[in-house]
């Protein structure tokens, strides 16, 4: 009975648990033929299941249905002894159950991260219909799935450890949905379109990589099934950003190469995308994925920190801090003020969580950019991508709302406008990029914008059938 729901939580002795995530189940189901990937429900995709969390166990590789896809529960091995890491409680014993006085903080994060997956799924819903090959196709599904599981892992957390508010919680996260005026979702970056691929290249870049600093904080986390959970989710995190990272190369690729062999260099009469609009589309999904961490001095974070309910990225690595209570210290800012200037503020380092983890992930991201940037240099091009500031485009935390350029420099709004073209993604990129998305289904071949992959998934070949269309 149990394996309706593969698990490694020993579902079938718990049978209140089993019974909760049965009931859940059909929703589920239901919203993932609704507002799941449009159009490809009955076809058998080449997909990695997790069937256990051990090294040959969570990377199976078969043809499945996407709506038979043995979503699951799997929890990273326990560590025996756990130590709270960080914060007030550093040094006791990791919690097995909610501690009641952190109840209705815990809750929120696990809600905040469960709410941020399905909504990806719905977000990225109709890319299938325009993929640029199969293997593409294939990819975009790989992580829809990965996604609905994650769904899985918060919906467990909520079910086995918050009674019938995380019963309800469970509901309601299939009931908001991603940009719905009355509904939306909880977070910005979530309710905004992805309407092309070179969009979702950008947001499996630079959002995808949110959720790896994001899980990674909470798998430091003192509540210990919290931890497990995000930990071996993070494993599976690593392909999505995989798929953006080398989507983006792979356009990069493409473009230089028709930069070379089209006629006048002309990218656009050839069929591909010039490398000033991938610029825009990076700055713009950059800088929504920055207001993911929250504000830069946020006493939610400071809570979060000294319960020991969210560390920072590698907080109980050894080596990486020397002081983990962080209750001296302090992390200087830039703040506006009323008169249209800055002072510094020194915000207690505490305060400053949210601002510490963005600086891991702004890090990770300039890897990235000099991975990208590579491609320039062995193709002996001058050319290069950058990332914007972090005052640039935001709509949460100090800088919210206000003009300035991408170099962090303040201007008047009228001059922003004048320049927001330049750097911002405008509907003439929108229109064309769209005007490139036609879909490629033929095996081993790929969109005119697109480079093909080095290599294939899982070692397959250069024409394998990642997808096999059942049409009826
Ligand atoms: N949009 O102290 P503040 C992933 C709210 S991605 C809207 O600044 P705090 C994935 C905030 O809730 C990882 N609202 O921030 C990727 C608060 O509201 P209240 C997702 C925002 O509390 C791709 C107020 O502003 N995981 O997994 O420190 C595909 C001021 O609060 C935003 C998590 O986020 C925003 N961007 O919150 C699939 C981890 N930013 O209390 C999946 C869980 C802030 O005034 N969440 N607000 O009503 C958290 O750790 C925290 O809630 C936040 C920051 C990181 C979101
Ligand atoms: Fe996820
Ligand atoms: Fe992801």
């Amino acid at each position: 009975m149990s394996d309706k729901i593969p698990n490694n939580v020993d579902l079938r002795s718990n049978r209140k648990l089993q019974r909760a995530l049965e009931g859940w189940l059909p929703s589920y189901l239901e919203w993932w033929n609704e507002m799941g990937p449009e159009g490809f429900q009955q076809d058998l995709i080449y997909l990695r299941t997790a069937v256990s969390v051990d090294t040959d166990g969570w990377a199976q590789f078969d043809y499945v249905k996407m709506p038979d896809y043995r979503w699951g529960i799997f929890l990273a091995p326990h560590e025996k002894d756990r130590k709270i890491t960080f914060g007030d409680n550093m040094g006791k014993d990791v919690w097995q159950e909610v501690p009641g006085e952190v109840r209705k903080e815990l809750r929120r994060l696990i809600v905040t991260q469960g709410d941020t997956e399905p909504a990806s799924v719905e977000q990225q819903r109709l890319l299938g219909k325009t993929a640029p090959s199969l293997y593409d196709l294939r990819n975009l599904f790989q992580v829809n799935v990965e996604e609905g599981r994650h769904l899985w892992a918060m919906v467990y957390l909520l079910m086995q450890h918050f009674g019938r508010d995380g019963r309800e919680e469970a509901e309601d996260l299939l009931k908001r949905t991603s940009g719905n005026p009355d509904s939306p979702r909880i977070l910005d970056a979530f309710n905004k379109p992805i309407d092309d691929w070179l969009a979702f290249f950008c947001f499996t870049t630079f959002t995808d990589r949110d959720g790896k600093f994001q899980l990674g904080a909470l798998a430091e986390s003192a509540f210990d099934p919290l931890a497990q959970t995000t930990r071996f989710m993070l494993t599976e995190e690593a392909h999505h950003m995989f798929v953006g990272e080398t989507g983006v190369a792979r356009v990069i690729q493409r473009t230089i190469d028709l930069m070379k062999t089209a006629p006048e260099s002309d990218v656009k009469a050839a069929g591909g995308i010039p490398l000033e609009l991938l610029q825009r589309y990076v700055n713009e999904w950059y800088s929504a994925s920055l207001d993911l961490f929250g504000s830069e001095d946020s006493s939610n974070s400071a809570t979060f920190f000294a319960a020991g309910l969210k560390g920072r990225w590698q907080e109980g690595k050894e080596g990486v801090y020397d002081d983990h209570k962080a209750l001296t210290g302090s992390y200087r800012v830039e703040v506006p003020t009323e008169g249209g200037g800055f002072e510094d503020r020194d915000i207690p380092l505490r305060r400053a969580m949210n601002l510490l983890l963005r600086d891991s992930y702004v890090e990770d991201c300039q890897r990235v950019i000099k991975r990208w940037n590579r491609i320039f240099e062995k193709a002996g091009m001058s050319e290069r991508m950058s990332l914007p500031s972090d005052k640039f485009n935001r709509i949460q935390g100090l800088y919210a709302n206000m003009p300035f350029d991408l170099a962090g420099e303040l201007l008047t709004q009228s001059e922003f406008e004048k320049k927001r073209d330049e750097w911002l993604p405008t509907q003439a990129d929108l229109d064309y990029v769209q005007s490139l998305m036609v879909c490629c289904y033929e095996l081993g071949e790929y969109a005119s914008w697109i480079a093909p992959p080095r290599k294939g998934i899982n070692g397959r070949e250069e024409k394998f059938e990642y997808v096999k269309f059942v049409r009826s």
